[in-house]
């Protein structure tokens, strides 16, 4: 791999500050090596142990038996406390144009320039051995190492939090976590402790929406959004600052599986989104995404009906547009999962001159928490030296020692101001690149309070709802019954219902009845118990205004990229038979495309076609499921639909396609397998394009008329609309 990407590296002339470059010092290749102990000495027995005779007792004189176990004895390090599972990826970033007039970051001001990345996606809260398809936020993490040293934005997949104040972040992920007595459920929502919390929390309505929207159950890491969240500044070299939030647009749009799939494939494949990553790059198929702003100048900081300081509240699209300044590509994956992936540390305040905080107060408490976490997991405060995490500039400071320190400082002095070094390593000034923080007013009072400003706590999470198309909405009234139905104390499903009706009451209405609950009636003053022991409970009452705006399209899945099958895995289930012409056709008219296509069979080794030639499948039925799959196609061959048509796992294959909204395509013959399905007699007998591209099924003995439709339906991800009226037993 690492030579196959050197094609992928930037010239040479950048490559002395390249990440993947400088990774090279420090990787070990074994080809063509001996075998050695950890100080070097070559071993001639790696396979049995020293003994007192050949069966007798081992000798404690074995050092190499006891550096190797004791090596092995410490290999697990804690895993992350939160986004412990995750994938990751090396990139290039690349700015379109000049942004120097908002910020003197200089990775944003030079077209020219092209800086490496590294990208860790990850799911919250389960553990490092979860599920990657667990109904979850997605954590969305990038360190640009700059000429300026590092930046990381560290994101999710979702806009906004469940939390307006750092200093509840214990309790939320205390909350979500599997509970404490009996360590269930494994990364998942859906029990008690949560819901308990959020239903006494009413600022984490607008963050629930998403989670309990499609969003929380990604196609692809390749497919998801990424925001920073909170609201930044970027400040310009004469110390001009401007508002900024953070967005990641990937070009293959915004996609989603379904929530029953979502369950079949953490069976049938727990690590898809990480092998999805993993197979996709090293197809060269590089995952790419546009880097977003909205920018808001200092001077209309509260013109809108929210405060920009609140982290659960959006800067909807329609009001401050998102201006796509640059692009990165993931181009290579990592030699090592653990030196690189878990070894990776992020940290929301490595920011770069150029770029600043704000008082978000949930901004301000990550500040703190991202060192110190890291020194427990990475085991002391040298973490920055190890290899991935070093920046691709020279560090000089007089901070020495601790554990595992590996850089050999020279010279007497590690203080300043020193004369004995000529007061070396020396400060910089602000217009050579020094970092200076911004120079924000601040005349206030020490005071534990909340900002009236944040209690508008429910028409961000109304907008949300609004603003989904109606399968959506049924995919959120579906996640929030399933939740809730999880859930084991009625009176925490009650209170929730009572929050959701202060969202929408149609909602709550269809939640109420999946559980069969009445929506209590509980006052807005009453909803929240996330109070200090002293207050007024008036104080900190939940406001819900009407909101100006009633509808934002960014918030819906339904606009995104729909124009491209690259990267789409496609089924064509064939048998002893299959029509070769119409398969090759099919086949590689969507490789043309970009898809991946697989043949399944009923056994592995080789097909016989109708024409005498012989295929070899990729899966079988016992290995592939529909879950892993796009779309499915079935061609004709009189003897392969006959042999699919008796084999139950061919069925079921289309079955679960269909029921999970997939295009199919089938050849005229093929209609045969279809009969046996559940869904063929709920499709309309007439068949048009117009029909066709509702239903998302198409039969037709016409090859290239198919292919081309087949093509476009793929591109369409998912046929949502049909998943209500044409239910079938799945
Ligand atoms: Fe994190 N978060 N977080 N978080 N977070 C961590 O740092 C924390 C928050 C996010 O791939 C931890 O190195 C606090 C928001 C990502 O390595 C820890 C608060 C957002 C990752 C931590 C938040 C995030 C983390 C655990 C509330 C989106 C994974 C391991 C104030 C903007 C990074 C680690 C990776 C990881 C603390 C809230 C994103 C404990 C205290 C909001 C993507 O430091």
């Amino acid at each position: 791999m690492a030579k196959k990407n050197a094609e992928n590296n930037p010239a040479p002339a950048q490559q002395e500050n390249d990440k993947t470059n400088k990774l090279e010092a420090f990787v070990a290749d074994s080809t063509g090596q001996k075998l050695t102990t950890n100080h070097g000495v070559k071993i001639n027995d790696d396979q049995n142990s020293l003994k007192a005779g050949d069966r007798g007792a081992t000798l404690l004189e074995d050092f190499i038996l006891r550096e190797k176990i004791t090596h092995f004895d410490h290999e697990r390090i804690p895993e992350r406390v939160v986004h412990a599972r995750g994938s990751a990826a090396h990139g290039v970033f690349k700015v379109y144009e000049d942004m120097s007039e908002l910020t003197r970051a200089a990775f944003l001001c030079d077209p020219g320039a092209e800086t490496p990345v590294f990208v860790r996606f990850s799911t919250v809260a389960g553990s490092r051995g979860s599920t990657d398809l667990a109904r979850d936020v997605r954590g969305f993490a990038v360190k640009f190492y700059t000429q300026e040293g590092n930046f990381d934005l560290v994101g999710n997949n979702m806009p906004v939090f469940f939390i307006q104040d750092a200093v509840k972040f214990p309790d939320l992920i205390h909350a979500v976590k599997p509970e404490p007595d009996n360590e269930m459920p494994q990364a998942a929502s859906a029990h008690d402790t949560f819901w308990d919390f959020i239903s006494q929390l009413p600022e984490s309505a607008h963050m629930i929406m998403w989670a309990m929207s499609d969003r929380a159950l990604p196609r692809s890491y390749r497919m998801m959004e990424g925001f920073g969240v909170h609201t930044f500044r970027f400040v310009n070299a004469e110390g001009v600052s401007n508002f900024v939030k953070f967005h990641w647009k990937p070009l293959l749009g915004v996609h989603a599986v379904a929530w029953d799939e979502a369950q079949n494939i953490s069976g049938k494949d727990p690590d898809f989104h990480r092998r999805d990553l993993w197979d996709a790059i090293e197809a060269g198929a590089f995952p790419e995404w546009e880097l977003g702003v909205q920018i808001v100048p200092e001077a209309d900081e509260f013109k809108f009906e929210f405060d920009i300081l609140d982290p659960t509240k959006i800067i909807p699209e329609e009001l401050v547009p998102v201006q796509r300044i640059g692009k990165m590509t993931l181009n290579r994956n990592p030699d090592n999962f653990f030196a690189e992936t878990e070894q990776v540390a992020f940290h929301v305040g490595h920011v770069v001159p150029g770029i600043d905080f704000t008082n978000d107060p949930l901004l301000q408490g990550r500040l703190f928490s991202y060192t110190d976490t890291q020194l427990i997991r990475l085991g002391g405060p040298n973490f920055h030296e190890i290899p991935i995490n070093r920046p691709v500039v020279p560090v000089h400071n007089n901070q020495r020692d601790g554990y595992m320190r590996q850089t050999i400082n020279r010279g007497k002095t590690s203080y300043g101001p020193n004369g004995i070094a000529n007061q070396d390593p020396q400060q910089v000034k602000a217009a050579d690149g020094g970092f200076v923080s911004y120079n924000e007013r601040i005349d206030a009072k020490k005071i534990r309070a909340r900002s009236r400003s944040f209690f508008d706590h429910f028409s961000q999470a109304r907008l949300f709802f609004n603003s989904q198309s109606d399968p959506e909405k049924n995919h959120i009234i579906d996640a929030l019954s399933f939740e809730l139905g999880k859930v084991k104390a009625v009176e925490i499903r009650e209170r929730m219902l009572a929050v959701l009706a202060q969202i929408d009451k149609g909602l709550a209405a269809e939640v109420a009845y999946g559980l069969g609950l009445h929506i209590p009636e509980i006052a807005l003053e009453d909803l929240n118990n996330s109070i200090p022991a002293d207050a007024d409970r008036a104080d900190y009452a939940s406001e819900n205004p009407e909101g100006n705006l009633a509808k934002s399209d960014a918030l819906s899945m339904v606009g995104t990229v729909k124009d491209t099958i690259k990267t789409r895995k496609i089924a064509i289930l064939a048998a002893d038979g299959v029509d070769e012409k119409a398969l090759s056709t099919v086949k590689t008219a969507l490789l043309a495309g970009g898809a991946v296509v697989h043949i399944i069979a009923p056994k592995l080794g080789e097909i016989i076609s109708k024409g005498d030639q012989k295929i070899v499948p990729d899966e079988s039925f016992l290995t592939a499921a529909s879950v892993l799959y796009d779309a499915v196609y079935v061609p004709g061959g009189a003897n392969s639909v006959a042999t699919l048509e008796a084999e139950a796992n061919a069925v079921h294959f289309l079955n679960e396609a269909f029921k999970h909204c997939k295009a199919i395509a089938a050849g005229d013959e093929a209609i045969q397998v279809l009969e046996s399905t559940y869904f063929h007699k709920k499709l309309p007998a007439e068949y048009s394009k117009e029909t066709v591209l509702r239903e998302g099924v198409i039969v037709s003995g016409d090859v290239k008329e198919l292919t081309s439709t087949f093509i476009e339906m793929i591109a369409l991800h998912r046929f949502w609309e049909r998943e209500n009226p044409r239910k079938i037993p799945a």
